[in-house]
């Protein structure tokens, strides 16, 4: 390692485990596998031993992982604030008669999803040497709005030690500040521990976008604004040479690449990503290349190897890009991958046999997750921390054999293994909801971070 503020900077990944509530909702315009899977019926237990599996496997293979709690739902504060009233039986029943949208929005189990939960700097590259978080405030859908709010008491009370960790507030939730967080957002950099380029991704610009340099999507909504991102990069104090903002192509977000891991994915000096990935392909290289004090390894598939719907159908770019410590990196990539000639052929002869460092390919079953658009990339919040802030991070986050252990019989406990969107107005399911949710809370010792823990509600 390259730097002298604190050697041994390793990348953990926090991946959210799947809450109890697990459904399909149909509820994300523009994420293709989410609009055409709802109503189906899901099955929660599934869904977070897959995710448990995924954690344990790369856990075994070396690479540190951390956890992250699911959310209180349904989240019957919210139902209640959009004029729902009565008991709590009597708010599920009403909202389940009159809004079940609504029902099945405050039901989602979204916050799975933690490359959306936030955007993280580590201390080697921030001003002040402290690690810098901004939860997303994931405004443009209702259902992912609910997040921001516990994410960042989960936040804090993991990332505690102030002397270390720096808590920004979201920003305004409002269409020109639209943020989703991680998922659209690289950090490329020699090693882990060498100083940074950050590579933001945005959709759209709010304040004078649609103009010839910045044509608009015209299917489906751009969920970042270049303007989110350019104030997440303000916040954390990082300076122009550090930065590159660069403009998701509207194509891709109309063929469904709702983020931009849908369409890359980046880690140490490599950058694999998709020919149709950035509106300026050759701009966005350069301007990584001038501020990288390591050379970029940029992996590029063109569309005649794998063509936008295979990418987004496959989530091949959604995969984890992990570096292993003799230089070679890892690509975890979904089971859908596998399923597909072209995504798989491409894998083998182009990535795995080309010139870069990918020498392995794992495959993982994400299939609950992935049918609500959801791949193994989008289900981690990657977190690059030093020795020492690795020991400061409070609570039982980090897994090891013991926890993965505890965690599972956890979900054998108490999750169902099927829930159909009629059965969300199930007063049992919240109750069983809560129940859970509160052992976890001791069983990961992060305190009371649930607004039922907190309010008594
Ligand atoms: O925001 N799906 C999520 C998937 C998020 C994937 N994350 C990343 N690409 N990083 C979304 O579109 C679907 C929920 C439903 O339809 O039930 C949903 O919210």
């Amino acid at each position: 390692m390259s730097d002298e503020r604190g050697p041994d900077y390793r990348e953990v990944n926090f991946d959210g485990l799947v809450g109890p509530t697990h459904n399909y909702a149909g509820l994300a315009l523009g994420n293709v596998a989410s609009m055409s899977h709802g109503g189906l019926v899901a099955n929660p237990k599934e869904a977070a031993l897959q995710g448990l599996a995924k954690m344990k496997a790369l856990m075994e293979a070396g690479y540190l992982q951390g956890v992250l709690p699911p959310q209180q739902r349904p989240d019957l504060g919210a139902l209640r604030a959009l004029g729902f009233t009565g008991s709590d039986e009597r708010v599920l029943a009403r909202a389940a008669g009159e809004a079940p949208q609504l029902l099945r929005a405050v039901c989602s189990a979204s916050s799975m999803w933690t490359a959306n939960a936030a955007t993280v700097t580590p201390s080697v590259d921030a001003p002040d040497g402290r690690l810098h978080l901004t939860p997303a405030n994931l405004q443009s859908s209702f259902h992912r709005f609910l997040e921001p709010a516990t994410t960042g008491r989960v936040l804090q009370a993991i990332f505690r030690d102030e002397s270390r960790f720096a808590h920004h507030p979201a920003l305004p939730a409002t269409p020109a500040f639209s943020d989703e967080g991680a998922a659209n957002h690289t950090r490329l950099a020699g090693d882990h521990g060498e100083p940074g380029v950050h590579l933001y991704v945005y959709g759209r610009e709010a304040f004078g976008w649609g103009g010839e340099s910045s044509p608009a999507p015209k299917r489906f909504p751009a969920r970042q604004t270049r303007e989110a991102s350019q104030a997440v990069a303000r916040q954390h104090g990082l300076a122009d040479h550090q930065v590159v903002f660069a403009q998701q192509h509207p194509e891709a977000i109309d063929a469904g690449v709702f983020h931009n891991d849908v369409i890359s994915v980046g880690n140490g000096p490599v950058l694999l990503y998709h020919e149709m990935a950035f509106l300026d392909e050759a701009g966005t290289l350069e301007a990584l290349r001038e501020r990288m004090r390591s050379p970029l390894i940029p992996v590029r598939v063109p569309v005649e190897a794998v063509s936008l719907e295979d990418a987004v159908g496959s989530y091949l770019f959604n995969s984890q890009l992990l570096s292993n410590p003799d230089g070679t990196m890892t690509l975890v990539v979904p089971g859908e991958c596998q399923e597909n000639e072209s995504v798989w052929r491409t894998l083998q002869d182009h990535l795995l046999a080309g010139a870069n460092p990918i020498g392995e390919v794992v495959v993982k079953d994400v299939k609950q997750s992935m049918r609500n658009g959801g791949g193994p990339a989008c289900l981690r919040l990657r977190v690059v921390l030093g020795a020492e802030e690795r020991a400061a991070l409070a609570g039982r986050v980090l897994l090891d054999d013991a926890l993965h252990d505890e965690l599972t019989a956890w979900v054998e406990r108490h999750y169902r293994d099927r829930l159909a969107p009629e059965e969300l107005a199930d007063p049992a399911l919240a109750r069983e909801s809560l129940t859970a949710l509160d052992e976890l809370s001791r069983l990961l010792e992060i305190g009371s971070v649930y607004p039922f823990q907190r309010e008594g509600a």
